[in-house]
């Protein structure tokens, strides 16, 4: 019998798990294994979640039934969800949060309408600055009284992006109650918060919105004790994992592949390099990619030794924006963010 891979868990209440993501080499990850991401307990849903309500500075407010979203030309994308505490247990010194290593993204093909269609059909009133996106699911954040929804905004231009969908499918079948059935918000480029679940309120406003998700979480706290200089998460750093070897793995003399993947919130993925030599000197990798403009990269390479020993491997990603992984994570009081250059330390014997 084939050996299968398991979602490995964070936290059981609310489910937070990671991807087995060392273990995972399609393109798409299958449903089983995307990881799962939840600020609250799954929302009860009811018939009426299948109306999905689009109101305040619009002309015309209005109801769409699912029927009718699947009735409207669809699009599809493959594209990685991330989230924003992607490998935050990699930060020195340690942030609180989640503990999230490697595993807390996930790649698949999301399909649904253009947000802007359903705007075209309500349209959009002078002064509006942002969208605000309602999901099904509320709780208390940790010592507040009052319960809240999942809520967050997205600035007019993002919100208008003809890639910026309402989706209904996952991998081409309906988009599984936990990962929010039946409209998902899917955000290309954008950390994974933005990507509201069981959406079914959308919201124009003319000003900022300034819930707990949107002012509290989800924003670069630089320094430990005050807010100075913070500013809001938003898009994917260039980053990537080595996905094998595995780190302390015990490895014979010859011909290994070194493999990984690496992404960018930013344009493509223009190279990966890897060192193996503490970063003195770094090494091409073979680059694969999909005709898809938000996918991850795949890279390899053949790594030919003869001398036993210990090695440490690193990898670190660029970008068509000339950005490149950094060697020192910026570090952050609530651990966004992270995208400094890992080491695999492997042993050849
Ligand atoms: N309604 C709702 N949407 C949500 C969340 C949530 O808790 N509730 N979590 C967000 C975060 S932080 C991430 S990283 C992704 C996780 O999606 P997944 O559980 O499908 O992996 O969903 C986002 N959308
Ligand atoms: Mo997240």
């Amino acid at each position: 019998m084939e050996n299968k891979p398991f979602l490995i868990t964070k936290k059981l209440q609310p489910e937070n798990q990671e991807s087995p993501i060392h273990f995972l080499s399609p393109w798409l990850t299958p449903a089983k294994y995307f990881y799962r991401r939840n600020h609250f307990s799954y929302p009860p849903l009811t018939p009426r979640h299948l109306w999905l309500q689009i109101s305040g500075n619009v002309s015309q407010p209005r109801s769409f039934h699912l029927y009718d979203i699947l009735s409207m030309q669809a699009k599809s994308l493959i594209l990685p969800l991330e989230c924003a505490g992607n490998k935050r247990a990699h930060f020195n010194p340690k942030v609180y949060g989640e503990q999230w290593k490697d595993g807390a993204i996930s790649q698949g093909k999301w399909t649904g309408v253009p947000l802007a269609h359903l705007l075209g059909q309500t349209g959009i009133c002078n002064q509006t600055k942002e969208v605000l996106f309602e999901g099904v699911d509320f709780g208390r954040k940790p010592n507040k009284e009052d319960m809240i929804p999942y809520k967050r905004s997205l600035p007019l231009e993002t919100a208008l992006h003809p890639d910026t969908i309402i989706a209904y499918m996952y991998n081409d079948k309906p988009i599984d109650y936990k990962r929010g059935y039946p409209f998902r918000l899917i955000v290309p480029n954008w950390y994974g918060m933005a990507s509201v679940k069981w959406l079914t309120k959308i919201e124009l406003i003319n000003d900022s919105f300034n819930g707990p998700f949107q002012t509290d979480d989800y924003v670069y706290y630089p320094h430990k004790h005050n807010d100075h200089d913070s500013f809001p998460v938003t898009t994917q750093q260039v980053n990537s994992i080595i996905q094998q070897p595995l780190p302390f793995s015990l490895l014979n003399t010859g011909v290994h592949e070194i493999k990984g993947i690496a992404w960018s919130g930013k344009g493509i993925i223009t190279g990966v390099e890897i060192s193996l030599d503490n970063g003195d000197t770094w090494q091409r990798t073979v680059l694969e990619r999909l005709n898809e403009p938000y996918a991850w990269t795949k890279w390899s390479f053949l790594w030919h030794v003869e001398k036993k020993g210990e090695y440490s491997i690193y990898a670190r990603a660029k970008d068509s924006q000339g950005r490149i992984q950094p060697i020192h994570a910026f570090w952050n009081r609530k651990g966004y963010g992270y995208n400094a250059v890992l080491k695999v330390n492997v042993k050849i014997e």
